[in-house]
């Protein structure tokens, strides 16, 4: 029986679907003493570590997770609940952490890099020991903006460290007490592997051989993640399907395409090798989602089997239903959260946001990315971007960000700027994306997810003038979508800009080209994948 932490502010249904799978049963903790009790604990820390420790104190948890430390029993901790057992953090300043190992919690710099991390890195082991028992040094999954810094005084803590911008502990462990800052049960057959060994943790004197070398000097690198995208609404027949525009229009001989059933479709990306899955529901601002049970059903069971990171859009903003209850968009976000997801994407209600606080010139704390992003962290939140091409002749026709573009318009024009639009395109506003994306990142968003509505469906390749554009205006990982048509094109992407991330739906739905040569061609071409 293994005992889950559940604090209330995270993603937890992954832990606790990973452990189901791994054939063990689960409990939650529900009183201070089942801390003290659980033959073995999972510590899942999840989001902000202000909001960890304080919900840790809230529930009267701290006293019997000290007193559990000290007694040396089974402890695993994932991500922020590795970050809690050090002194503090500056994601919380004046907040103490469970000061069980010495030293604090940093902030990446954005100096070389997109902030927060996000994606595939490896791990340098710097100690042996039997959680790594048939690990083979595959990349894991990371996603955070704060990381544990190497200190004299914590080296006896240091089970393995990687590399961002600078060397940081992404694993510590001592006697039974282990923590990981990357996400096991996210990190695909290898995390599943890695917490496997933790569930059935033989004692440690009869320490596995690895086979691979300890402390190689390598510094490690994040792989350019592959993420497949299922653009999921209901069809003619009321039938949740998997869907796919040409330029965002989804019909074909009056027929919503149908490409097949969703979870189906994302159990197959995730064994092909997808590193992320993202599902969009594309009617989601006409739809209510917290009605939207085949939505909600649909993560359920993907999580069950879907080991990878998955990101759920559409439909995420404040709604009153037909009975007149208000559900506010942190609500709507929840409830995709509990299912299962891991990342929600904002679309729509963004726009809105961006152009309100660019209005008001001010954080009102009201928007749906700073209601989500404060509980759940700025790396679970993603702006999805529905942009499209308005040609000018010269900036000094519009007020907008425009760029000289080597596509001139249909009059020969040769500067646009990029529209954003609203309800998956149907609506123009006056806002253009680099407008869009810095008022997202300023509120908290933590990625964006840049679409192209003159490219989706296309095959033509992606658009690397928008996409060099808004890589340029941002600190925060940037996904390219929309067009993809061939390899080629992941290649040019990866190598004309430095976006973190490509996106793709129909080649692969269609299965014109599998993720798996996508992957083998990159790393033909040196590019670093999972
Ligand atoms: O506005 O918060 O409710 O979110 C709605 C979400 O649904 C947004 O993320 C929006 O991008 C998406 N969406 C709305 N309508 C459509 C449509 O296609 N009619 N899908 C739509 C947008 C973008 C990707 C697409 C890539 C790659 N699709 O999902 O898959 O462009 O396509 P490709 O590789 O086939 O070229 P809200």
């Amino acid at each position: 029986m293994i005992t889950l932490l559940d604090y209330g502010a995270g993603n937890v249904r992954s832990v606790r679907n990973a452990i189901r799978k791994l054939g063990f049963e689960v409990r939650d903790v529900v009183s201070p003493d089942d801390i003290l009790n659980a033959e073995k604990l999972i510590f899942p820390g999840v989001g902000n570590f202000g909001v960890v420790m304080e919900r840790l104190q809230q529930n009267g948890f701290i006293e019997p997770l000290l007193q559990r430390i000290q007694d040396n029993r089974p402890l695993l901790g994932i991500c922020v609940a590795l970050q809690a057992l050090f002194e503090g953090s500056e994601e919380a300043p004046g907040v103490a952490g469970l000061g069980i190992i010495p030293g604090q919690i940093k902030r990446f710099s954005t100096r070389h890099q997109s902030v927060p991390q996000i994606g595939w890195n490896s791990i340098k082991i710097q100690k042996n020991s039997n959680i790594f028992s048939g690990y083979d040094g595959e990349k894991l999954y990371f996603v955070h903006s704060f990381y544990a810094t190497i200190t004299d005084e914590n080296k006896g803590w240091i089970l393995s460290t990687t590399d961002y911008g600078n060397e940081y502990i992404s694993g510590v462990a001592k006697g039974n007490v282990t923590a990981f800052q990357f996400h096991p049960e996210k990190s695909g057959k290898a995390g599943l592997n890695i917490l496997n060994n933790f569930l059935k943790k033989r004692s440690e004197d009869e320490l596995t051989v690895l086979n691979i070398s300890l402390q190689n000097e390598k510094p490690t690198r994040i792989a350019k993640r592959i993420i497949a995208c299922l653009d999921v609404r209901t069809n003619d027949e009321g039938d949740l399907v998997v869907t796919k525009g040409d330029q965002y229009d989804v019909r074909e001989k009056g027929a919503v395409r149908n490409l097949g059933m969703p979870v189906d479709l994302a159990g197959r990306y995730y064994e092909e090798g997808a590193d992320e899955i993202t599902f969009l529901n594309i009617t989601g601002f006409r739809d209510f989602p917290m009605q939207d049970q085949p939505m909600l059903e649909v993560l359920k069971r993907t999580s069950e089997n879907v080991f990878v990171p998955l990101t759920i859009g559409g439909g995420i903003r404040e709604f009153t239903d037909s009975n007149g209850i208000s559900y506010s968009a942190l609500d709507v976000a929840s409830a995709y959260f509990r299912s299962g997801a891991d990342k929600i994407s904002i679309g729509s209600d963004a726009v809105y946001a961006a152009e309100q606080f660019r209005q008001d010139g001010r954080k009102t704390g009201k928007s749906s990315i700073e209601q989500i992003s404060l509980v759940y962290g700025a790396q679970a939140v993603v702006i999805s971007v529905d942009p499209r091409r308005v040609y000018v002749n010269g900036p000094e026709d519009t007020k907008r960000n425009t760029i000289r573009t080597g596509y001139p318009g249909p009059k020969g024009e040769d500067y646009c700027w990029y529209q954003c639009t609203v309800k998956g395109g149907r609506e123009g506003r006056d806002i253009d994306v680099i407008e869009l994306v810095q008022a997202c990142a300023e509120l908290g968003a933590g990625e964006i997810l840049l679409n192209c509505i003159d490219k989706d469906g296309t095959k033509s390749g992606f658009d690397i003038e928008l996409i060099k554009h808004v890589r340029s205006a941002v600190s925060i990982p940037v996904i390219a979508s929309s067009g993809a048509g061939v390899s080629a094109h992941f290649i040019e992407v990866f190598t004309e800009t430095d976006v973190e991330a490509a996106l793709a739906a129909g080649i692969f739905h269609r299965k014109e080209v599998s993720i798996a040569e996508v992957k083998d061609v990159m790393q033909k071409q040196g590019i670093e994948t999972r």
